[in-house]
């Protein structure tokens, strides 16, 4: 099993990011060769400041392993470090079809709705790129929140288009997307996914957020109309996302949180919460903390990871030109 997976450095990591997809790089890690990669070239589909997106590269470096990831267990590094993710993205958008393209929604939401003749080639080709990071590494399994089923389809679809077309090359990855946290949501609109780069930071909880800021937003989240705390995706989004958080932060069934607060409003439930996160986000703070005192170690690590990424990345994509047809430099 070789498991393949990454994070825009977009802003600063959100409690959906870390519930919906870093949980479960730290379980992988010990049971599967793992690559971890900040994508930042994917960063670059929206307007970027530069000096922003240096210090968010960083900074998803030292949150990946203040949540639990190892470089020597895992092989952590920057998307930009291997250049080899951005040539094989030409080779695979050789074989992907406009229509497909068009089809995505990440690309429909973060355009906009804008006109095709502005909206950026950047994002328009983004699910080549990350079906290219992928595929260089010939992953077999790749965790990820549920907004990214539609991305890994087109991943899927490339890998066997390429088998089929020039031999049988790369395995066709699979999707690990887990059922509870992988669709984690906005607290300030419970219908719309929670998300890193939103502009109000009522909607979403950083993980770097002060113990004030994480009880503050939780009191203020949006919650649905009625008393009772119990999930019902239908009735009550609101309160259903807040109970999902709770027990996969504080790590007790939603049974047992219904059974606790169920029919006494939701002051107390939101102010546990609040602590509950508090808790939760406190060791990772910490070891955050430690690790940004220390710049030259984070760059180390990328540094190393870029080396040993590369030497998987490299016979990939030789591979992958010769059965194109390209000539091979002697
Ligand atoms: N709300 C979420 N709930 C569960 N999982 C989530 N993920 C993102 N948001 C949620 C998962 O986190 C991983 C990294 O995501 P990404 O940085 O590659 O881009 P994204 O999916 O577009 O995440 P954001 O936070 O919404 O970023 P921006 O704001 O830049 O678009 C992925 O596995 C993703 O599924």
């Amino acid at each position: 099993m070789k498991v393949f997976s990454g994070v825009q450095p977009s802003g600063i990591l959100t409690i959906g990011n870390y519930l919906g997809a870093i949980r479960h790089f730290v379980r992988l890690q010990d049971s599967a060769e793992c690559l971890f990669c900040i994508v930042d070239l994917h960063a670059l589909t929206v307007p970027r400041d530069p000096e922003d997106l240096r210090r968010d590269t960083r900074t998803v470096a030292n949150l990946y392993m203040a949540c639990g990831l190892r470089p020597e267990r895992s092989i952590l590094f920057a998307q930009s470090h291997v250049h080899e993710h951005a040539e094989l993205s030409w080779l695979m958008g050789c074989l992907a079809r406009l229509g497909e393209l068009r089809r995505m929604t990440q690309f429909k939401d973060k355009s906009h709705g804008a006109q095709e003749d502005v909206a950026g080639f950047g994002l328009f080709a983004y699910p080549v790129l990350m079906a290219a990071d992928i595929l260089l590494y010939k992953a077999s399994h790749v965790p990820v929140g549920d907004d990214q089923r539609q991305h890994l389809e087109l991943t899927r679809d490339l890998a066997q288009r390429f088998n089929a077309r020039f031999g049988e090359t790369f395995p066709v990855p699979e999707a690990m997307i887990a059922g509870v946290g992988a669709r984690i949501m906005g607290l300030d609109d419970p219908t719309r996914k929670m998300s890193k780069s939103e502009p109000n930071p009522g909607h979403y909880i950083s993980l770097l957020d002060p113990p004030e800021a994480i009880r503050d937003k939780v009191k203020r989240a949006v919650t649905d109309s009625g008393r009772d705390v119990r999930l019902d995706w239908e009735g009550k989004p609101a309160v259903s996302n807040l109970l999902e958080i709770f027990s996969l932060i504080a790590d007790e069934p939603v049974p047992s949180l219904e059974a606790r607060y169920g029919r006494q409003g939701y002051a107390r439930f939101k102010r546990e919460l609040g602590e509950a996160l508090v808790a939760g986000l406190a060791p990772i703070q910490a070891r955050f903390a430690e690790l940004v005192a220390d710049p030259s170690y984070t760059d180390r690590v990328l540094r190393e990871g870029a080396e040993r990424a590369r030497v998987q990345a490299v016979p990939t994509l030789n591979e992958v030109k010769e059965r194109m047809g390209l000539l091979g430099a002697r």
